[in-house]
């Protein structure tokens, strides 16, 4: 990865300058406003964190550096990493290196699968996913360093080095959750030739008898690889790295996060309702009655899972990726042409009731769904799918941190009785 250290060694000075020019002529321009109803409202809304490694926009859905998502659906997640990290795609040389170091660091070690395997056969795989990454945080390069002494200049480059093992490990470790604790079989042995996605497809052993699903995986990977610096998962890894622990306390911080039903639970939940709507009808239903349906949902204050959004007010191109890619490869499936169904009849209800700001479908809408087609039917593994993808993002943001020197992120806090005392002399 000498290439993507080299690379990074000359772009830190100048977003060193930048931030330290921003700071000295602006450092009291307001950027955000924040309201008591934000306050109990999670903080939607308010600009509280920087991050350069991708936006969305409430329109054209997700930019990665700039470039929308949907260009980037065929690129690999090396590409699609050094490009989180760089803001440019590497060379074919730059490329090739990033794909050995990841390679070369792809053992597990032993004393994880022991602890894994130790572990009771009803333990959540989002569990033994965080568990792996903390068993994994003896071996932190940054502890290492930061304990002889390294200078602050230098604590990117060590956090990069923790990167590159929890990138070339993550996906190792999740297929072994998947073959030995969800299947009952063994591990299958990563293979030096494929790359992040395909590898991790691999090693999963569903490609056997689907030989696109390679290829789903690496969209897979793209769309989940990166989305803001402040969903919850990747705000959480934010948090526990701003102490300056290191990245393997920060990933597992972002699994904990991520295994919860408002975050990366969703797409599981987006399948379940598919089921029940295919086992409500005993069959896909026609757009006729599947609008009697959504609306009696509608009508007892159901949310209908897969659409809608915080940020997006269009239909998510990260959707329309896995849509189209549904389309070519599962057109008669059942569970997608229930998904097929939902994104033609759904959204003209959500408009007409006059609630959702968004009516449209989100990613998590179809991706369980193609999952299941491709024979995973272990739902509680699609977070470890979606995880997996975002350690991309989570790890690039983490080392762009220690570049830019991101400090302990402490608001502060306020009581209710303070609130009610503000609000009295407000008004
Ligand atoms: N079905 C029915 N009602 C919906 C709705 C949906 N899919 N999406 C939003 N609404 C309702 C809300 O419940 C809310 O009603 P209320 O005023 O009575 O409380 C109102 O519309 C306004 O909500 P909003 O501002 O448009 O959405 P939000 O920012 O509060 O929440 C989200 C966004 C995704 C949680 C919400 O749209 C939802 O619950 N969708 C269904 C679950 C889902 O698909 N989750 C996946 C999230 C995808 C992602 O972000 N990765």
């Amino acid at each position: 990865m000498q290439q993507l250290r080299d690379k990074m060694t000359g772009l830190i000075p100048e977003w060193r300058n930048e931030i330290h020019r921003l700071q000295v002529e602006h450092r009291e321009a307001v950027v955000s406003q924040v309201s008591l109803g934000q306050l109990f409202k999670g903080l939607r809304g308010v600009n509280a964190i920087v991050c350069d490694t991708s936006y969305v926009d409430p329109v054209e859905g997700l930019f990665i550096r700039g470039i929308p998502v949907l260009e980037l659906v065929n690129r690999s997640g090396e590409e699609v990493f050094y490009l989180l990290c760089t803001g440019e795609f590497p060379t074919a040389d730059g490329l090739n290196e990033l794909r050995e170091s990841i390679s070369s660091r792809r053992d597990v070690p032993e004393y994880v699968w022991k602890m894994i395997e130790a572990m009771p056969d009803n333990t959540h795989p989002m569990s033994l996913l965080s568990m792996a990454a903390l068993a994994m945080q003896r071996e932190s390069v940054f502890v290492k360093r930061y304990r002889e002494g390294m200078k602050r200049e230098d604590y990117w480059e060590a956090t990069l080095e923790d990167a590159v093992t929890i990138l070339a490990r993550m996906p190792v470790i999740a297929a072994g959750i998947f073959r030995q604790k969800l299947r009952g079989k063994s591990r299958i042995e990563a293979d030096t030739s494929k790359g992040f996605s395909e590898n991790f497809a691999h090693m999963l052993g569903l490609g056997i008898e689907q030989p696109t699903f390679e290829e789903f995986v690496r969209q897979f990977v793209v769309v989940h690889s990166d989305h803001e610096g402040a969903n919850a998962s990747v705000l959480a890894s934010r948090v526990v790295n701003s102490s300056l622990s290191d990245l393997y306390y920060s990933i597992s911080g972002a699994m904990n996060c991520l295994a919860g039903p408002l975050h990366g639970l969703a797409n599981q939940e987006c399948l379940k309702f598919c089921m029940e709507i295919y086992r409500h009808f005993d069959k896909v239903p026609s757009d006729e009655q599947l609008a009697v349906f959504i609306q009696q949902q509608l009508d007892n204050r159901r949310v209908i899972p897969g659409f809608g959004h915080a940020v997006l007010r269009q239909a998510d191109p990260r959707f329309t990726a896995m849509y189209q890619f549904g389309k070519r490869v599962f057109p008669d499936g059942e569970m997608f042409s229930v998904v097929d169904a939902l994104q033609r009849v759904v959204p003209p209800l959500l408009i007409k009731q006059g609630k959702a700001k968004n009516p449209y479908p989100n990613i998590d809408g179809v991706s369980g769904c193609m999952l299941y087609h491709y024979g995973m039917t272990e739902m509680e593994f699609y977070t470890v799918m979606f995880s997996t993808s975002q350690i991309l993002g989570i790890c690039a943001q983490l080392i762009i941190n220690r570049a830019i020197y991101s400090p302990l992120i402490r608001p502060k806090s306020v009581t209710t009785r303070w609130l009610n005392g503000y609000t009295i002399d407000h008004h």
